[in-house]
């Protein structure tokens, strides 16, 4: 009763705002709120750019690396907005990442020798390219800690795949995506034997080694494919960032490294440490591999495999013509490749300046063999004044690059100055700088790493927040400032804390290229993306029974979950698979059983699973964590593990309460008038332009269905009134009203939508 008054409140509530208009005797001036908040013009303007009004959407979409969360972070730019972190490497409880079976299998596939690797260091994100440009369709990851590569589907921003590399102990120079995708680049970083066998680090020189992969990307299965995958073996220099040729560089690949001068530090064997050795020497390489011409070896079979993978030896590689030598400055560190693909910019953590490769010099000395000499593994090296264009002093520990939408101008990163430089890479002149708080590693522009750069935002991956936020213990957030780069000078707009993990890399991509989806289809397994072998229909719910093992195909929907009983004997393996019937946007229902460590998130259309040994006797509730609906704390159940050798009781379920016929008739009363405020809804709907509006057209199917559900809740308790069984009567009866009040809810959810985007009266 309290509910169907409340529903005729909020009624009669909107019939009165609307009559009163929307003018408010409390609102304050923009002058005095800047006044009370010590707010200047330059903050308003500031907060004017990135203020997104409830409801709105935002230009891009950025995903972050979450470094040691192991996880991607996704937010919208220019709000900052935080909208998803998506589990790849780590269990992310959620979304059910490494709690139901089919994304448990996901993080299987990243098993090391076996073992379960439930923590990623994730670095550098990279969206799917078609013709240089994002296309929206994928986005990879690589974690350093445990060198690893995941795939994530952008239809519904799931991790899909994840595949260790064969052959590296660490990487950092992936994910890098190849124009169009061919090829997913993925750098090691701290050389150790391929074979992954134990060699003493006093035969570093000879046993211990770098690598370069590239994995081969298959379009249609949307998956990464190992047997197409080859790798370059490389140095023991420390390989570090890479980037993919693109235009006239097409067909290469760019890798830098430190610590060239293969030092091997060992405090307490009184050497040196690491970082003394590994900088000692002026210059470092650039690796320029070629990576079409090495696919044709590959698929001529001209390449051996070790441990049932495609090696190229550097022996290979120079007899191939695969691979080449260039020194860079001191600890580089980023590698970027210009929008033109002309271009190759480097700049090292150690010195002041980046420094322009051309790429039509690096050819020309390679077509016309002018090497300066050869490293010790006889890799031919072109010398620096061959291969460079010009070296621009930009700031005391550059890192990364990336470009504007304005040619030949580009941003790069200063570590120990903290600021962002802008330049002209063609020109060389330096054009503005703005400092950072503090220290940026990376930076991104939107688009900024394709061959149309968008220009616009720039976002600075700062390496430490210090005072920036309010204090919440040693332990302190990231902080990835946003700043407006539309016009000559730089604006600093927004400071955004990230409490998850120290991101490295990001990447934007203009929203109106993604297309996600809203729904799966009935039944699916998100995670292999076909129709689960696992799902259940409406009314077929079934539970199968086998010496030692049961197994449940049951359904959620608003609000209950079948089956409600589930009885097992201890040392049962229990699987339980739910499908959730749902189609309407954002009806996702969790499922979680205490005490067994499980916790499903099953979205609209979704089969999930979830599998454990019932090891010990006891009643275990279950119940849906996501707050469904109105009724969304009686989605629950029990989970009955009997005591082997148990004979159940044949006594009658006990009643709390026993209904009569008057309690029928009442609750009849009571869905006789939700109807007729559902009527009224109705009314209002159909006598607008409804069918215009997509939202509410898919808010009016829903509540069609729901309707539906009430009509043979209907019939059940009047089957049951006519056979005088009041007791079943008036449960029914009640079960009748509660797809009314969906119903109910839905109606007045697209009804304030209506009112609110002002649509037309029709009739
Ligand atoms: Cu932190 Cu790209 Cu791993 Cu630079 S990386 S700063
Ligand atoms: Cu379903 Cu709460």
């Amino acid at each position: 009763m309290r509910l169907i008054n409340r529903l005729k409140a909020v009624l009669l509530l909107t019939a009165i705002c609307t009559l009163a208009g929307s003018s408010a005797a409390w609102t304050q001036t923009l002058q005095e709120v800047m006044q009370e908040r010590g707010l200047t013009e330059k903050d308003v303007l500031a907060a004017a750019k990135t203020y997104i009004p409830t409801g709105g959407r935002d230009e891009y979409l950025c995903f972050s690396s979450g470094g040691q969360s192991g996880q991607v972070i996704v937010y919208g730019i220019p709000s900052m907005r935080i909208l998803k972190y998506i589990g790849v490497f780590t269990p992310e409880p959620w979304q059910g990442y490494g709690f139901d079976d089919e994304s448990k299998a996901v993080l299987a596939g990243g098993r090391i020798d076996g073992k379960d690797i439930t923590f990623g260091d994730s670095h550098h994100p990279a969206i799917s390219e078609t013709d240089g440009d994002y296309d929206g369709k994928f986005l990879f990851i690589n974690d350093k800690a445990n060198p690893r590569v995941a795939v994530i589907d952008l239809k519904d921003f799931e991790t899909k795949q994840i595949v260790p590399n064969p052959f590296f102990q660490s990487d950092h120079g992936g994910c890098f995506a190849t124009p169009n995708t061919e090829y997913v680049m993925e750098g090691s970083q701290y050389p150790a034997p391929l074979d992954g066998e134990f060699a003493p680090l006093e035969e570093f020189n000879e046993k211990y080694r770098g690598g370069l992969t590239y994995w081969k990307f298959d379009r249609e299965a949307g998956r990464l494919d190992p047997e197409q995958t080859f790798t370059f073996e490389l140095p023991p220099y420390s390989q570090d960032l890479s980037d993919a040729g693109k235009g006239p560089s097409y067909g290469w690949g760019f890798t830098n490294s430190f610590c060239s001068e293969r030092y091997v530090g060992g405090i307490e064997r009184g050497r040196p440490p690491f970082e003394a050795g590994c900088s000692s020497k002026d210059t470092d390489f650039m690796h320029v591999t070629n990576w079409v011409k090495a696919a044709e070896l590959v698929a001529a079979g001209k390449v051996g495999k070790v441990k049932g993978h495609y090696l190229i030896s550097i022996a290979q590689a120079i007899a191939e013509d695969l691979l080449f030598l260039i020194p860079e400055p001191k600890s580089p560190h980023g590698c970027d490749v210009s929008p033109d693909g002309a271009s190759i910019i480097v700049a090292g953590k150690l010195d002041s300046h980046a420094w322009v490769y051309s790429f039509v010099k690096i050819k020309a000395a390679i077509d016309g063999r002018n090497f300066e000499g050869y490293d010790a593994y006889g890799i031919p090296i072109i010398s620096l004044e061959a291969a460079l264009d010009k070296s621009v002093s930009v700031g005391l520990g550059p890192l990364h690059t990336q470009f504007d939408s304005e040619d030949g101008v580009c941003y790069t990163s200063i570590y120990v100055d903290s600021q962002i430089t802008k330049w002209n890479y063609k020109t060389g002149k330096v054009l503005d700088t703005l400092p950072i708080h503090y220290n940026v590693g990376h930076l991104m522009t939107m688009e900024g790493d394709t061959k149309n750069p968008d220009g616009k935002f720039l976002v600075a991956l700062n390496k430490l927040a210090i005072d920036r936020f309010d204090p919440v213990g040693p332990l302190h957030p990231q902080n990835h400032q946003l700043i407006d780069i539309s016009h000559p000078t730089m604006t600093l707009l927004y400071d955004m804390p990230l409490p998850l993990g120290e991101p490295h890399y990001a990447v934007s991509i203009k929203m109106d290229k993604l297309d996600p989806l809203v729904r799966y289809k009935s039944g699916w397994d998100s995670r292999q993306e076909k129709r689960s072998e696992f799902r259940a229909r409406a009314g077929r719910e079934r539970t199968d029974r086998q010496p030692g093992k049961v197994e449940v195909f049951g359904t959620l929907i608003r609000s209950h979950i079948t089956p409600e009983i589930i009885e097992v004997t201890e040392g049962d393996k229990v699987l339980i698979h739910l499908t959730n019937l749902e189609r309407a946007e954002d009806e996702v229902h969790g499922f979680s059983i205490s005490g067994q460590n499980i916790q499903l998130s099953v979205e609209p259309g979704k089969t999930a699973s979830a599998s454990f040994v019932a090891d010990k006797a006891g009643v275990y509730p279950y119940y849906c964590t996501e707050f469904c609906s109105a009724l969304h704390l009686e989605m629950e159940g029990y989970l009955l593990v009997q005591p082997k050798g148990y004979q159940a009781v044949t006594a009658e379920m006990q009643q709390g309460v026993a209904y009569s016929k008057e309690d029928y008739l009442t609750q009849v009363a009571t869905n006789e008038a939700t109807q007729e405020v559902i009527d009224q809804v109705v009314a209002f709907i159909t006598s607008h332009n409804y069918q215009e509006f997509p939202t509410v057209l898919a808010l009016v199917e829903d509540a069609t269905d729901q309707l539906g559900f009430a009509a043979e809740a209907k019939q059940k308790a009047e089957t049951a009134a006519t056979g005088n069984d009041w007791q079943n009567a008036m449960l029914w009866a009640n079960q009748w009203w509660q797809y009314q009040v969906k119903t109910a809810d839905l109606g007045l959810r697209a009804k304030t939508f209506l009112e609110e985007s002002g649509a037309k009266k029709i009739k």
